[in-house]
């Protein structure tokens, strides 16, 4: 009997800023990340204020969507696609986020993705901010840390909405908002990092301004929601969380309260925001412990309450544990490391591999929310070889896959409404965290290495034949 939905949405996943490039091409502005150094997993990633010469900016050129998007297109509609999550450019659009009139030839640019996508039946799954705050905004404002981005950001937002609908029906606010809660998230969330030069491992955690831009994102998501639902009713409008689930590493209650409360801090704050229309009964104590006074103005709680979502999205790569015990080893993950796992293995980059968790996740979410789910991204990094015949044999990317797939399909059996889903890179992009080429999460490999070098051709992996009859099947042949 088969388990996904008819429509399912079988697709994949990227980010401008780490796959786009073209990054100062038509009148676009800088954004945070093109002023990100390359890194690697042992050498953290530099944020500079200005663009330092023969410095490499990876998010600069990335993978160039820029000029190849026709050609890419065409391989995810040869895999089968039925969705594609991209996001756009704040900077292309207004390229210091300030101007009062979008730029023409940024909004072009899109309306050619758009109809490119259309050409072969894929809908658009579009996140409207993917790390990618106006660099000019760090700069003037200490980025979200100041409510006038909200305005500037809803202004974009509605520039989109005019012009790309009956392009675009399914909306992503900001990706990963939750990232504002770990320091990590200084740089590439809130942008809370004016006049800060250095690595991107040791933002200073001031969590007061952190959690005070979040609230402004907040806001700004669910004003947008909100005059989406009031302006254009056919719009899916959804948020979109890192997903971090983790468990307790023992049954000591001591370790059992730590990860409670871990788990509704990354986890739930934000999402209780954006589903429920109000933060969520934990959080004042929470503020309270950590010195955090957020400055609300008159009318924010009724714009949270009129601004909650269609439909929930996460991203989901791994889990950790949580431990009381100070001398437990420790492993790393997406944004935030924890305790290790012993039942797990890692990823060339540490981050535990966890199919189960996904089902898991699924059901506790579904049972939170209630809301149809869609997981927009998923992967694993993974250093690629080519052999001397061509071919990139990235069995371990199937099997990553198939067995998360195996845990969604296991969790709409459980009963949970699942929309789609749209593993991550499925294209070869820049890694957010480290800057690198070498950890590739792609069907297709892109020729682009970590010194800058490469033509930026295109070829198929062996998991790209995998995900097609994947798709074909409808997730029945895994
Ligand atoms: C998520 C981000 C993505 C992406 C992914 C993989 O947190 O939304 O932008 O990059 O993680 O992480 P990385 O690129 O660090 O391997």
């Amino acid at each position: 009997m088969a388990v996904f939905k008819k429509d399912f949405l079988w697709g994949g996943a990227t980010a401008a800023n780490q796959y786009e490039g073209g990054w100062n091409l038509d009148g676009k502005g800088d954004s945070i990340s093109d002023h990100l150094t390359v890194g690697s997993h042992k050498v953290p990633r530099q944020l500079t204020r200005t663009i330092k010469e023969g410095t490499l900016y990876p998010s600069q050129e990335a993978t160039d969507f820029y000029h190849h998007y026709k050609e890419d297109i065409a391989l995810f509609a040869e895999m089968g696609f039925k969705v594609f999550r991209l996001s756009i450019n704040w900077t292309r659009i207004f390229p210091t986020g300030m101007e009062e009139e979008p730029n023409e030839a940024g909004l072009a640019f899109y309306d050619k993705v758009f109809d490119e996508l259309h050409k072969y039946n894929i809908e658009p799954l579009v996140t409207i901010s993917h790390y990618e705050i106006p660099y000019a905004l760090v700069d003037k404002y200490n980025g979200w840390e100041s409510r006038e981005v909200i305005d500037l950001f809803f202004r974009y937002a509605v520039t989109l909405f005019k012009r790309y609908n009956g392009k675009v029906k399914y909306w992503l606010t900001f990706n990963e908002i939750n990232a504002a809660i770990m320091p990590f998230g200084a740089v590439l969330g809130t942008g809370t990092v004016k006049g800060y030069e250095g690595p991107n491992t040791e933002i200073p955690d001031k969590k007061q301004e952190r959690f005070q831009a979040l609230h402004h994102q907040l806001v700004a998501s669910a004003l947008v929601v909100k005059y989406a639902h009031e302006h254009y009713p056919d719009f899916m409008m959804g948020n979109m969380i890192c997903y971090l689930l983790s468990y307790a590493l023992t049954c000591n209650p001591d370790d059992i309260l730590a990860n409670q409360k871990s788990m509704e801090i990354l986890n739930y704050y934000c999402g209780d925001v954006q589903v429920r229309g109000e933060y969520p009964y934990f959080a004042k104590r929470y503020w309270e412990e950590n010195d955090i006074h957020i400055e609300m103005k008159h009318g924010d709680d009724e714009i949270l309450r009129e601004g909650t979502i269609d439909f929930y999205t996460f991203s989901y790569y791994m889990t950790n544990c949580t431990s009381t015990d100070p001398n437990q080893k420790q492993t790393a993950g997406n944004i935030i490391g924890g305790a290790k796992n012993p039942y797990l293995k890692a990823s060339d980059w540490g981050w535990q591999v966890d199919p189960q968790g996904l089902r898991i996740g699924l059901n506790e979410l579904y049972a939170r929310y209630g809301l149809p789910m869609m997981v927009v991204e998923n992967g694993l990094g993974a250093y690629d070889k080519i052999e001397k015949d061509g071919s990139i044999n990235d069995d371990y990317r199937i099997d990553y896959l198939k067995d998360h797939i195996a845990a969604m399909r296991e969790a709409v059996k459980d009963g949970v409404d699942l929309l789609g889903y749209t593993p991550w890179g499925c294209i070869d992009l820049v890694s957010a965290s480290t800057g690198e080429m070498a950890k590739r999460y792609g069907f297709i490999y892109v020729d682009k290495y970590d010194d800058g070098t490469g033509d930026l051709s295109r070829r198929r992996k062996k998991s790209f034949e995998w995900y097609k009859n994947v798709i074909a099947s409808n997730g029945e042949e895994l």
